[in-house]
């Protein structure tokens, strides 16, 4: 198989963790990264639009050449052939939970983390127009979503309940990747800081 891949982005990133997760390497499966990038608009271009028509990394190649893109739906395809160990949950209410939490993060949380990044970070000027105000007001709804974040994880040791999940990948890497745009976690927060500290310190943070 191929991931056309990209080091910086996050959504290439959760793909990379998930194969970290299950030692996919280590088990024999060749994933040949494909590195794509976004700062040159390779991603725009015609060559890679015959790849992903919208332009966007990560995809999943097969080796008869069979496309898949999203990475939550390249993840789920990994999930399928290689199940153990299990990141979308074992059982029918550990399965709504992870992809209740993972789709909330997506929407109430990653899609205004790079909406925030487009209209406030140097990287997109002069290739998108920018809207300051937009930028910070998407930020402060980031902000605001971290702190409700930090009280449930006051319950719970993993975003999605008592294991760790592919809710926790998306939140990681979301978290991680608001940084350049001024969303950090803040000290006050210990329980976010708190499962910060042991996601980062897994091996596939380094992914
Ligand atoms: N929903 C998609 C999002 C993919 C996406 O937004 N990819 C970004 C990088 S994180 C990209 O390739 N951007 C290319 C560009 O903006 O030119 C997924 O999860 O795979």
């Amino acid at each position: 198989m191929k991931l056309y891949d990209n080091d910086f982005a996050p959504s290439p990133r959760r793909v990379r963790m998930f194969i970290a997760e299950k030692d996919l390497d280590a088990r024999g499966v060749v994933i040949t990264r494909i590195p794509v990038d976004i700062a040159t608009n390779e991603t725009g271009g015609a060559a890679f639009r015959e790849v992903n028509p919208l332009g966007e990394v990560p995809v999943l190649e097969l080796d008869d050449g069979i496309r898949i893109r999203e990475s939550l739906a390249i993840c789920r395809y990994l999930e399928a052939l290689y199940p153990e160990p299990c990141l979308f949950g074992a059982t029918p209410l550990e399965r709504a939970r992870i992809d209740a939490m993972t789709l909330e993060l997506m929407f109430r949380v990653y899609v205004p983390t790079t909406h925030a990044f487009r209209h406030l970070h140097k990287f997109w000027q002069g290739r998108v127009t920018q809207i300051a105000d937009y930028g910070a007001s998407a930020r402060e709804q980031v902000l605001e979503e971290w702190r409700r974040i930090d009280a449930l994880l006051a319950e719970r040791p993993f975003i999605a309940g008592d294991a760790f999940s592919m809710a926790d990948i998306v939140a990681f890497t979301t978290l991680e990747f608001g940084k350049p745009s001024g969303i950090r976690l803040q000290p006050e927060q210990l329980h976010l800081g708190r499962w910060h500290a042991a996601i980062a310190a897994r091996p596939s943070a380094k992914a």
